[in-house]
Protein backbone atom coordinates (compact mmCIF):
# COMPACT_ATOMS: atom_id res chain seq x y z
CA UNK A 1 0.00 0.00 0.00
CA UNK A 2 1.04 3.51 -1.03
CA UNK A 3 -1.38 5.49 0.48
CA UNK A 4 -3.07 4.78 4.21
CA UNK A 5 -6.99 4.26 4.92
CA UNK A 6 -7.92 7.72 5.23
CA UNK A 7 -6.98 8.73 1.87
CA UNK A 8 -8.46 5.36 0.06
CA UNK A 9 -11.95 6.26 1.56
CA UNK A 10 -11.41 10.22 0.62
CA UNK A 11 -10.57 8.79 -2.95
CA UNK A 12 -13.62 6.68 -2.86
CA UNK A 13 -15.75 9.16 -1.60
CA UNK A 14 -14.86 11.29 -4.65
CA UNK A 15 -14.95 8.80 -7.12
CA UNK A 16 -18.52 7.46 -5.91
CA UNK A 17 -19.72 11.07 -5.67
CA UNK A 18 -18.57 11.57 -9.01
CA UNK A 19 -21.28 8.85 -10.57
CA UNK A 20 -23.59 10.34 -8.32
CA UNK A 21 -23.45 13.49 -9.28
CA UNK A 22 -22.40 13.04 -12.80
CA UNK A 23 -19.69 14.78 -13.43
CA UNK A 24 -16.33 13.31 -14.93
CA UNK A 25 -12.44 14.31 -12.97
CA UNK A 26 -8.68 13.54 -14.26
CA UNK A 27 -7.65 9.87 -13.09
CA UNK A 28 -6.33 9.34 -9.52
CA UNK A 29 -2.50 8.53 -10.59
CA UNK A 30 -2.39 12.19 -11.99
CA UNK A 31 -2.22 12.92 -8.31
CA UNK A 32 -0.66 9.86 -6.61
CA UNK A 33 1.82 8.72 -8.98
CA UNK A 34 2.60 5.55 -6.19
CA UNK A 35 -0.84 3.90 -6.51
CA UNK A 36 0.19 0.38 -6.24
CA UNK A 37 -2.46 -2.32 -7.04
CA UNK A 38 -3.39 -3.23 -3.77
CA UNK A 39 -4.27 0.11 -3.38
CA UNK A 40 -6.19 0.46 -6.56
CA UNK A 41 -8.63 -2.18 -5.72
CA UNK A 42 -8.70 -1.66 -1.89
CA UNK A 43 -10.55 2.01 -3.52
CA UNK A 44 -12.97 -0.09 -5.45
CA UNK A 45 -13.52 -1.87 -2.28
CA UNK A 46 -14.61 1.18 -0.36
CA UNK A 47 -16.80 2.14 -3.02
CA UNK A 48 -18.81 -1.18 -2.83
CA UNK A 49 -19.12 -0.73 1.19
CA UNK A 50 -20.31 2.79 0.61
CA UNK A 51 -23.13 1.87 -1.69
CA UNK A 52 -24.02 -0.96 0.23
CA UNK A 53 -24.33 1.37 2.99
CA UNK A 54 -26.77 3.40 1.26
CA UNK A 55 -28.74 -0.02 0.86
CA UNK A 56 -27.30 -1.51 -2.48
CA UNK A 57 -26.94 -4.99 -2.92
CA UNK A 58 -24.20 -6.75 -5.12
CA UNK A 59 -25.49 -9.23 -7.65
CA UNK A 60 -23.02 -9.80 -9.44
CA UNK A 61 -18.69 -9.31 -10.73
CA UNK A 62 -17.55 -8.26 -14.16
CA UNK A 63 -14.48 -8.54 -15.99
CA UNK A 64 -13.31 -5.80 -18.48
CA UNK A 65 -10.60 -5.43 -20.85
CA UNK A 66 -10.41 -9.27 -21.68
CA UNK A 67 -10.25 -8.56 -25.71
CA UNK A 68 -7.60 -7.62 -27.58
CA UNK A 69 -10.21 -5.15 -29.07
CA UNK A 70 -11.15 -3.39 -25.60
CA UNK A 71 -7.30 -3.49 -24.79
CA UNK A 72 -6.55 -2.13 -28.04
CA UNK A 73 -9.63 0.74 -27.95
CA UNK A 74 -8.38 1.86 -24.64
CA UNK A 75 -4.51 1.35 -24.83
CA UNK A 76 -3.80 -1.16 -22.47
CA UNK A 77 -3.08 -4.69 -21.97
CA UNK A 78 -4.31 -6.71 -18.52
CA UNK A 79 -7.84 -8.09 -17.82
CA UNK A 80 -9.10 -5.68 -14.82
CA UNK A 81 -12.01 -7.23 -12.74
CA UNK A 82 -15.44 -5.26 -10.65
CA UNK A 83 -18.47 -5.31 -9.31
CA UNK A 84 -22.16 -4.92 -10.07
CA UNK A 85 -24.38 -3.29 -8.13
CA UNK A 86 -28.63 -4.19 -7.97
CA UNK A 87 -29.25 -0.33 -9.46
CA UNK A 88 -26.96 -0.95 -12.21
CA UNK A 89 -29.36 -3.21 -13.90
CA UNK A 90 -32.03 -2.07 -16.88
CA UNK A 91 -34.38 -4.65 -17.95
CA UNK A 92 -34.73 -6.03 -21.56
CA UNK A 93 -36.48 -3.16 -23.60
CA UNK A 94 -35.30 -0.85 -21.24
CA UNK A 95 -34.87 2.91 -21.24
CA UNK A 96 -31.47 4.58 -19.94
CA UNK A 97 -31.68 8.74 -19.36
CA UNK A 98 -28.20 10.26 -20.42
CA UNK A 99 -28.78 12.78 -18.01
CA UNK A 100 -27.82 9.78 -15.40
CA UNK A 101 -24.81 9.07 -17.19
CA UNK A 102 -21.47 11.41 -18.23
CA UNK A 103 -20.65 9.70 -21.51
CA UNK A 104 -22.18 5.80 -21.43
CA UNK A 105 -20.48 3.27 -24.38
CA UNK A 106 -22.35 -0.28 -25.18
CA UNK A 107 -20.02 -3.09 -25.04
CA UNK A 108 -21.69 -6.79 -26.21
CA UNK A 109 -20.86 -9.50 -23.67
CA UNK A 110 -21.55 -13.26 -23.22
CA UNK A 111 -22.52 -13.11 -19.29
CA UNK A 112 -22.35 -15.92 -17.04
CA UNK A 113 -24.74 -16.72 -14.19
CA UNK A 114 -23.14 -19.12 -11.32
CA UNK A 115 -25.00 -22.20 -9.61
CA UNK A 116 -21.44 -22.65 -7.14
CA UNK A 117 -18.88 -20.33 -5.79
CA UNK A 118 -15.67 -20.27 -7.49
CA UNK A 119 -12.53 -19.15 -5.73
CA UNK A 120 -9.12 -19.43 -6.82
CA UNK A 121 -6.04 -19.81 -7.08
CA UNK A 122 -5.99 -22.36 -10.26
CA UNK A 123 -9.41 -21.68 -11.18
CA UNK A 124 -9.74 -23.24 -14.77
CA UNK A 125 -12.45 -22.94 -17.66
CA UNK A 126 -13.69 -26.16 -17.13
CA UNK A 127 -14.24 -25.34 -13.22
CA UNK A 128 -15.88 -22.69 -14.45
CA UNK A 129 -17.98 -24.56 -16.78
CA UNK A 130 -19.15 -27.15 -14.25
CA UNK A 131 -20.15 -23.82 -11.92
CA UNK A 132 -21.77 -22.05 -14.32
CA UNK A 133 -25.96 -22.70 -14.23
CA UNK A 134 -26.28 -20.77 -17.85
CA UNK A 135 -24.80 -17.85 -20.16
CA UNK A 136 -27.18 -14.97 -21.78
CA UNK A 137 -26.53 -12.19 -23.76
CA UNK A 138 -25.96 -9.08 -22.04
CA UNK A 139 -24.96 -4.89 -22.94
CA UNK A 140 -23.07 -3.41 -20.53
CA UNK A 141 -23.11 -0.02 -20.71
CA UNK A 142 -19.56 1.70 -19.39
CA UNK A 143 -19.20 5.09 -18.00
CA UNK A 144 -15.74 5.98 -17.25
CA UNK A 145 -15.44 8.95 -13.96
CA UNK A 146 -12.24 10.17 -15.71
CA UNK A 147 -12.47 12.64 -18.26
CA UNK A 148 -12.93 11.29 -22.14
CA UNK A 149 -12.21 7.82 -21.14
CA UNK A 150 -8.56 8.42 -20.45
CA UNK A 151 -7.02 6.53 -17.53
CA UNK A 152 -4.14 4.04 -16.42
CA UNK A 153 -5.14 0.60 -15.13
CA UNK A 154 -5.01 1.70 -11.56
CA UNK A 155 -6.95 4.26 -11.69
CA UNK A 156 -9.42 2.49 -13.86
CA UNK A 157 -9.92 -0.59 -11.04
CA UNK A 158 -10.25 1.84 -8.23
CA UNK A 159 -12.90 3.57 -10.30
CA UNK A 160 -14.85 0.37 -10.95
CA UNK A 161 -13.38 -0.36 -14.10
CA UNK A 162 -16.02 2.47 -15.51
CA UNK A 163 -19.06 -0.19 -14.63
CA UNK A 164 -22.54 1.82 -14.66
CA UNK A 165 -25.17 0.00 -16.11
CA UNK A 166 -26.19 -3.78 -17.44
CA UNK A 167 -29.11 -5.25 -19.42
CA UNK A 168 -29.50 -8.88 -20.24
CA UNK A 169 -31.88 -10.70 -22.58
CA UNK A 170 -32.50 -13.05 -24.99
CA UNK A 171 -32.31 -17.07 -23.95
CA UNK A 172 -30.71 -18.89 -20.88
CA UNK A 173 -28.45 -21.56 -22.32
CA UNK A 174 -26.06 -24.40 -20.99
CA UNK A 175 -22.57 -23.00 -21.39
CA UNK A 176 -21.80 -26.62 -22.80
CA UNK A 177 -24.93 -26.48 -25.08
CA UNK A 178 -22.87 -24.96 -27.83
CA UNK A 179 -18.93 -23.57 -28.45
CA UNK A 180 -18.97 -20.54 -27.26
CA UNK A 181 -15.64 -19.72 -28.70
CA UNK A 182 -17.53 -19.81 -32.06
CA UNK A 183 -21.00 -17.77 -30.96
CA UNK A 184 -21.18 -15.09 -33.14
CA UNK A 185 -22.51 -11.56 -32.08
CA UNK A 186 -23.63 -8.82 -33.64
CA UNK A 187 -24.59 -5.20 -31.87
CA UNK A 188 -26.35 -2.68 -33.79
CA UNK A 189 -26.90 0.78 -32.90
CA UNK A 190 -29.91 2.30 -34.41
CA UNK A 191 -30.99 -0.67 -36.72
CA UNK A 192 -27.05 -0.64 -38.24
CA UNK A 193 -24.98 -3.40 -36.83
CA UNK A 194 -21.62 -1.42 -35.88
CA UNK A 195 -19.94 -4.44 -34.04
CA UNK A 196 -19.15 -7.78 -35.18
CA UNK A 197 -17.54 -10.52 -33.56
CA UNK A 198 -17.44 -14.27 -31.67
CA UNK A 199 -17.00 -15.55 -28.34
CA UNK A 200 -13.13 -16.65 -28.87
CA UNK A 201 -12.52 -12.71 -28.99
CA UNK A 202 -13.02 -12.54 -24.50
CA UNK A 203 -9.33 -14.73 -24.01
CA UNK A 204 -9.79 -17.45 -26.16
CA UNK A 205 -12.72 -18.56 -24.21
CA UNK A 206 -15.48 -16.18 -22.40
CA UNK A 207 -15.31 -18.87 -19.47
CA UNK A 208 -11.55 -18.39 -18.91
CA UNK A 209 -12.35 -14.58 -18.33
CA UNK A 210 -14.13 -16.01 -15.68
CA UNK A 211 -11.71 -18.27 -14.30
CA UNK A 212 -9.25 -15.05 -14.32
CA UNK A 213 -11.58 -13.12 -11.90
CA UNK A 214 -12.01 -15.90 -9.39
CA UNK A 215 -8.17 -15.93 -9.79
CA UNK A 216 -7.70 -12.44 -8.67
CA UNK A 217 -10.32 -12.52 -5.95
CA UNK A 218 -8.30 -15.60 -4.53
CA UNK A 219 -5.61 -13.64 -4.55
CA UNK A 220 -7.24 -10.86 -1.85
CA UNK A 221 -9.13 -13.99 0.06
CA UNK A 222 -12.55 -13.32 -1.96
CA UNK A 223 -14.61 -15.53 -4.07
CA UNK A 224 -17.79 -15.38 -6.71
CA UNK A 225 -20.85 -16.40 -4.75
CA UNK A 226 -22.86 -18.53 -5.96
CA UNK A 227 -25.84 -16.97 -7.92
CA UNK A 228 -23.96 -14.35 -9.01
CA UNK A 229 -23.84 -12.54 -12.89
CA UNK A 230 -20.77 -12.32 -14.12
CA UNK A 231 -20.33 -9.98 -17.39
CA UNK A 232 -17.25 -11.65 -19.14
CA UNK A 233 -15.91 -8.59 -21.20
CA UNK A 234 -16.70 -6.45 -24.33
CA UNK A 235 -16.20 -9.01 -27.19
CA UNK A 236 -15.69 -5.85 -29.69
CA UNK A 237 -14.67 -2.39 -28.67
CA UNK A 238 -17.58 -0.05 -26.77
CA UNK A 239 -19.88 2.22 -28.83
CA UNK A 240 -20.59 5.69 -28.03
CA UNK A 241 -24.27 6.22 -26.98
CA UNK A 242 -26.37 9.35 -26.64
CA UNK A 243 -29.90 10.52 -26.23
CA UNK A 244 -32.28 9.11 -28.79
CA UNK A 245 -29.97 5.93 -29.70
CA UNK A 246 -31.41 2.63 -29.67
CA UNK A 247 -29.03 -0.54 -29.57
CA UNK A 248 -29.92 -4.33 -30.26
CA UNK A 249 -27.33 -7.06 -29.26
CA UNK A 250 -28.29 -10.67 -31.23
CA UNK A 251 -26.24 -13.36 -29.88
CA UNK A 252 -26.09 -16.38 -32.08
CA UNK A 253 -28.24 -18.87 -30.47
CA UNK A 254 -28.89 -16.73 -27.80
CA UNK A 255 -32.07 -14.45 -28.72
CA UNK A 256 -31.04 -10.35 -28.59
CA UNK A 257 -31.54 -7.78 -25.89
CA UNK A 258 -31.99 -4.44 -26.59
CA UNK A 259 -31.95 -1.04 -25.06
CA UNK A 260 -33.10 3.16 -25.47
CA UNK A 261 -30.97 6.10 -24.33
CA UNK A 262 -32.85 9.02 -24.22
C1 LIG B 1 -12.99 -0.20 -18.76
C2 LIG B 1 -14.04 -1.29 -18.67
C3 LIG B 1 -13.89 -2.30 -19.77
C4 LIG B 1 -14.86 -4.39 -20.85
O1 LIG B 1 -15.82 -5.13 -21.02
O2 LIG B 1 -13.79 -4.53 -21.48
C5 LIG B 1 -15.00 -3.29 -19.86
C6 LIG B 1 -13.27 0.80 -19.84
O3 LIG B 1 -13.03 0.50 -21.01
O4 LIG B 1 -13.71 1.91 -19.52
O5 LIG B 1 -15.99 -3.26 -19.18
MG1 LIG C 1 -17.55 -4.57 -20.02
Amino acid sequence: MSIDRKTITTIASELDQCELMVHDRVKITDAYPNLTWDDAYAIQDAIRQLKIGRGARIVGLKAGLTSRAKMRQMGVDTPIFGFLADYFNVPDGGVIDTKTLIHPKVEPEIAFVMKAALKGPGCHIAQVMVATDFVLPAMEVIDSRYRDFKFDLKSVIADNCSASRFVTGGRIASPSAFDLRTLGVVLEKNGEPVGFGAGAAVMGHPAQAVAALANELGRRDQEIPVGSIVLSGGITGAVSAAAGDSFTLREQFLGSVGVRFV
